[in-house]
């Protein structure tokens, strides 16, 4: 069924009564379908596997919807049921160790130092949990025709519809931030013809019962389990005084009958039923023990189903289409794909498979997806987006489905701000400030060290030790005391994006303190610079002269850009806030001596303390060009010569990848300035993946519901490419607002309205043959903004005049000089433009003849 017959059949429908709700989504769909750019997802079938399940979420509790005829399931999340509870993870005995390995990195004994390291480690984190399942059988079994499942991005529904016969069945589904219920609205064309039956089950342990006329599950969550590439007895153990309570609660409000049995709830003689679906933990925060100290479950999920079941279904999917479309409609993105491909009309996963990345609406579609799929996973109040933002349907997920630091949770949290999200960032902050007080001890226990460390991993808990479960992992990935480091940079950008002081005087102390850590971090090498020690280039070794492998050095690239960034950013923070001058005099004096970057025989940056052969050329992480992004350090007219360097190290890199490694190189070619580039890797995530057993090294691919293929399923490659097309249409990390910086060829014609960039503005950007027609700038604080583009541009009749001198203010610091100290040719950029602005105050500038 094409979307025009699809549109008739939907209109008939709605003729009817119990359709109204159908009847809205159609206006929705076609409505969006004028703009030639639905933001929808869909498909004739139903799921066969999760990875073809569509998901809903609001920040906590989360559901994939299958859709099955018969048998519907909706597979249920909340994201504070994880296994284990708090514990102890410091190792006193890193402090002990440190000596010895400083003297072996010192020595040059890194494969030695690497033993030594092991004495550092503590426990594995624990893992994200899934909650449990709704099943729900219909009695009029399989059979269907005009099949239609859809999520429609603008208003976050997901819709089933089908025929049997003359009768028409949909479903709506909804997971409301305001009610804190997941619902669902179940209707029929014909009087009293909706049967089915509704039940749940668990992985975990629980059991089912009926409270009322709910039906209800009660679970536990293991004491502990273990990290699924861990190869263990007894993985997931669980113990009769530890582990999370939670609870699932059903309820079913319908114009027909609702039996309740030990097991399920039978609805018969119903044309319209609404489900309500709470889910709650005993989780109460990361320092209390969730059984003795819990948070009543059964009391949360009662007291939100009993709310969401006073208002009306047209009320409780009104507030929730309210609540999302306040933050999706804050930002649009429309490329034209070629006048003779009306894309829309081709299922969702179809239309991935023949047309990929030829369908620039289709790359506009996975931008926004990302979008969407921060509003469902991180909202005020809620945990941080894991490794599956909040969607997991197994014990034992990959990587624990944790908070993973090395790259895949900072990923997550790039297009906050420049997509105009920054309230869904909020989670992440919060989450580091309870890291600080769990990092400032383990910085003491496991360092001796002032301030505050994180490691590879963390979870619910606030892990912040390494892991490695006192020996058994390996240093390469889980000696990395940066964690705290790179997430110290999302206050930061919190600050530069919005310009909220008085929230930047709240993060301060946090990001002066993971300053704090660094500066205790540093030893003087023999040339007298200052450099990090122990010191890892995450996930990746270097090659001895003796043929084996050692990770640990001293001042891997990685390490010294994340020192120059925490520095650069405190003492700005210091500067705006006029406060902590002394310290913030300490820090300069610390980041002039860091050791310079250093060039390998290729023209590449040196990844480690040594200049080794890496273990793999092509290895998926390629930390060492951090000071090119989500850095500031290299930049293409304050670094020229490093500029220069990182294009050459990541072109060695190669352009394969899993899904977050070819979305990391979207970002980092669009700072190279190389839309072509920045666009080919689109492309090659652009690439239908049609079963789960991926493999790391090709992963690259997006799975029918659009979610990124990495084995076999992780989120963060979805939040990644969504920040890297907004990094190619406008940066803001060097000085000024660069519009189009990386605009490929293959998009000539756009229109970006709600993008935000440093200094607290929003632009609308319109552009058509490759070339800039049109600027809106929205400015929150007033001030001037220096624009970077291409085409001369115009106000209000004027042209304007070229802006001449540095402009630095609270948001752009004075660039750094290139540390590379050689002689080198910047890359001509576009002139810039100086626009004085006034808050709360929007100026329209055109293309000037
Ligand atoms: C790091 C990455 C892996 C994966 C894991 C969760 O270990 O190298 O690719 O993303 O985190």
């Amino acid at each position: 069924m094409n979307r025009r017959t699809f549109l008739e059949a939907m209109t008939a429908a709605a003729a009817m009564a119990p359709l109204a709700h159908a009847a809205r989504q159609t206006a929705s769909v076609a409505q969006a379908g004028r703009d030639g750019d639905p933001l929808v997802l869909w498909y004739p079938r139903a799921a066969r596997q999760w990875i073809e399940a569509l998901p809903l979420g609001n920040g906590r509790l989360g559901a994939m919807v299958f859709g099955g005829v018969g048998l519907e399931r909706l597979q249920l999340n909340d994201d504070t049921l994880w296994s284990g509870g708090p514990s102890a993870w410091d190792n006193p005995g890193a402090r002990e160790a440190l000596p010895e390995i400083r003297r072996l990195i010192a020595a040059g004994q890194f494969a030695d130092a690497d033993a030594v390291a092991k004495r550092m480690m503590g426990p594995y984190t624990q893992s994200y949990m899934p909650a449990g399942d709704l099943h729900v059988t219909f009695e009029h079994g399989d059979v269907s025709a005009g099949y239609r499942r859809t999520l429609d991005l603008t208003t976050a529904r997901a819709t089933v519809d089908y025929r049997l016969g003359d009768t028409r069945y949909a479903r709506t589904y909804v997971a409301s931030h305001p009610d804190q219920v997941i619902a669902a609205r179940y209707t029929c064309s014909a009087a009293r013809q909706l049967r089915f039956a509704v039940r749940l089950d668990t992985l975990l342990r629980g059991h089912t019962s009926v409270d009322g006329t709910d039906l209800v599950l009660d679970g536990r969550a293991p004491a502990h389990v273990d990290p699924n590439y861990y190869d263990r007895a007894d993985p997931v153990r669980y113990a009769d005084d530890r582990g999370m309570r939670f609870q699932i609660r059903v309820r079913v409000l319908t114009d027909g009958t609702v039996v309740a049995e030990q097991d399920a709830l039978r609805i018969a003689d119903a044309t319209t039923a609404t489900l309500l679906v709470a889910v709650a933990t005993s989780f109460n925060g990361p320092w209390r023990d969730p059984v003795r100290d819990g948070r009543d479950a059964a009391q949360a999920t009662r007291v939100a189903v009993e709310a969401a079941a006073r208002r009306t279904w047209d009320d409780i999917d009104a507030r929730h289409v309210a609540d999302h479309a306040a933050l999706m409609s804050r930002f649009s993105l429309h490329m034209s794909a070629p006048a003779d491909a009306p894309a829309e009309d081709q299922p969702t996963d179809v239309r991935l498979h023949t047309r990929g990345a030829a369908d620039p609406s289709l790359v506009a579609l996975l931008v926004q997806y990302g979008r969407y799929l921060l509003i469902a996973s991180s909202r005020e109040g809620t945990e941080p987006a894991n490794l599956q933002g909040i969607w997991n349907d197994l014990v034992r997920p990959p990587w624990s489905s944790n908070h993973t630091l090395n790259i895949n949770t900072p990923m997550n949290y790039w297009p906050a701000e420049p997509a105009n999200l920054a309230e869904c960032h909020r989670p992440l902050l919060s989450a580091i400030a309870e890291l600080a007080v769990s990092g400032r001890k383990t910085a003491r226990v496991n360092y001796g060290a002032d301030g505050w460390t994180a490691h590879h991993n963390t979870d619910l808990w606030r892990q912040t030790a390494p892991v490695g479960d006192f020996g058994h992992g390996d240093p390469h990935w889980a000696l990395w005391p940066m964690g705290g480091t790179w997430l110290a940079q999302h206050l930061w950008e919190h600050y530069a994006f919005g310009g909220d002081e008085a929230w930047l005087r709240t993060a301060y102390p946090v990001m002066a303190d993971a300053a704090r850590f660094c500066l205790a971090l540093l030893v003087e090498d023999a040339d007298g610079y200052l450099v990090t020690s122990p010191s890892t280039s995450p996930e990746h070794r270097f090659r001895q002269p003796d043929g084996r492998l050692a990770a640990v050095s001293a001042g891997s690239a990685m390490d010294l850009a994340l020192v120059w960034d925490v520095a650069t950013n405190v003492m700005q923070a210091a500067a705006v806030l006029d406060i902590d001058a002394t310290f913030a005099a300490q820090l300069d004096t610390a980041r002039a001596r860091l050791r310079p970057y250093r060039l390998d025989a290729q023209g590449g940056i040196v990844e480690w303390g040594v200049d080794r052969p890496p273990q793999d050329p092509h290895h998926r992480h390629f930390s060492h060009l951090f000071g090119l992004h989500p850095g500031r350090q290299i930049t293409a007219d304050g670094t020229p010569a490093l500029f220069a360097a990182a294009r050459r190290s990541l072109e060695s890199r190669g352009d394969d990848g899993t899904g977050w490694s070819l979305a990391w190189k979207i970002n980092a070619w669009a700072r190279l300035r190389d839309g072509a580039h920045a666009q080919a890797l689109v492309g090659r995530l652009l690439r239908l993946v049609e079963t789960t057993t991926v493999q790391m090294s090709n992963a690259g691919g997006l799975y029918a519901n659009l979610l990124d293929a990495h084995p076999p399923f992780q989120i963060d490659g979805n939040f990644g490419v969504t920040a890297g097309v907004a990094e190619m249409l406008v940066q803001s990390h060097a000085g000024c607002i660069d519009l189009l910086p990386a605009l490929p060829p293959a998009w000539p014609h756009g229109e970006a309205r709600g993008l935000r960039a440093r200094g607290g503005f929003e632009l609308d950007l319109t552009w058509r043959d490759n070339v800039m027609q049109k600027v809106v700038l929205r400015s929150r604080l007033g001030g001037t903004a220096r624009l970077r583009t291409t085409v001369p541009l115009r106000h209000d009749g004027r042209a304007l005049a070229q802006a001449t001198g540095p402009l630095t203010n609270a948001f752009y610091p004075p660039p750094p000089r290139d540390a590379l100290q050689r002689p080198s040719q910047p890359p001509t950029l576009a002139p810039t433009y100086d626009i004085d602005t006034t808050a709360g105050r929007e100026i329209a500038l055109e293309r000037a003849p």
